[in-house]
């Protein structure tokens, strides 16, 4: 079987997979560079694409791809290493959706809901997935993504209000103590990359560590995969609760 045939192979199996090493430490080295430069001009323009933690640092921010149209990021999102691996998990002629930041700052950075992001999404074929790449240490110490293994087997479940930053979705507790999923928390080295399945249930602690926990998140479908506009419709009345949820509090 070759590297790539085993990637996906380990993808469908568990609903995810960890390729290490994908980017050379220098490499993000240069996305780091970038992201500070995007972190600048958003703290001169200020949208409800960005979320700042309690202390006011930059928590995530969204459709970065709305922003920047050039550079080490934007070249990452074609990089061949990476397009191979998409390809061959969700077939050829691929389409980028978004590019997002997930900044996790030492001490005060949010956790993460547990959700599907398909549920988000709402592509019906189920052909698109997320890229996770590791730009500092990421693990169990400083709110490292977890997984619940195999869970993308299930297909969508109902989720509610998250009140919460960034992630406005979540899944609900007793779901997932009826379940009994084994939950992981990978164990990335900056440079790694983790490809996840677009109805795998996920999400991530705060982080109270002395470390930052950095990740660029690419999100990929088929371009041949069809949004199913009514389910659409549907998240975007609750996203907009979630949001001015937040707005007054
Ligand atoms: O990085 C995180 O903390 C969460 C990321 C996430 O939810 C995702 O990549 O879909």
């Amino acid at each position: 079987m070759t590297n790539l045939e085993n990637i996906k192979k380990s993808f469908y199996s568990n609903g995810f997979v960890h390729v290490e090493k994908l980017f050379s430490r220098d490499e993000i080295r240069q996305v780091l560079k970038e992201i500070k430069k995007v972190k600048k001009k958003f703290t001169k323009i200020k949208n409800k694409n960005m979320h700042l933690t309690k202390d006011k640092k930059f928590n995530t921010i969204h459709d970065i791809n709305k922003f920047i149209k050039k550079g080490k990021i934007i070249d990452f999102s074609k990089d061949r290493r990476l397009v191979n691996i998409i390809e061959k998990i969700i077939g050829k002629k691929i389409a980028l959706r978004n590019i997002e930041f997930f900044l996790k700052p030492k001490k005060t950075g949010m956790k993460a809901p547990v959700h599907q992001d398909n549920y988000f999404w709402n592509i019906s074929n189920k052909k698109a997935l997320n890229v996770w790449v590791a730009c500092s240490a990421s693990n169990f110490k400083n709110g490292g993504i977890y997984y619940f293994l195999k869970s993308h087997k299930d297909g969508i479940v109902k989720h509610e209000l998250s009140y919460q930053p960034g992630t406005s979705q979540q899944i609900p507790k007793n779901y997932l103590k009826k379940k009994k999923y084994k939950k992981v928390y990978p164990n990335l080295k900056p440079g790694d990359c983790i490809f996840h399945h677009c109805e795998i249930i996920h999400g991530s602690n705060a982080n109270h560590s002395s470390s930052n926990r950095i990740a660029l998140v690419m999100s990929f479908k088929n371009k041949m995969a069809k949004v199913n506009k009514k389910r659409w419709d549907s998240y975007q009345k609750k996203l907009e609760k979630n949001l001015s949820f937040l707005r007054n509090t």
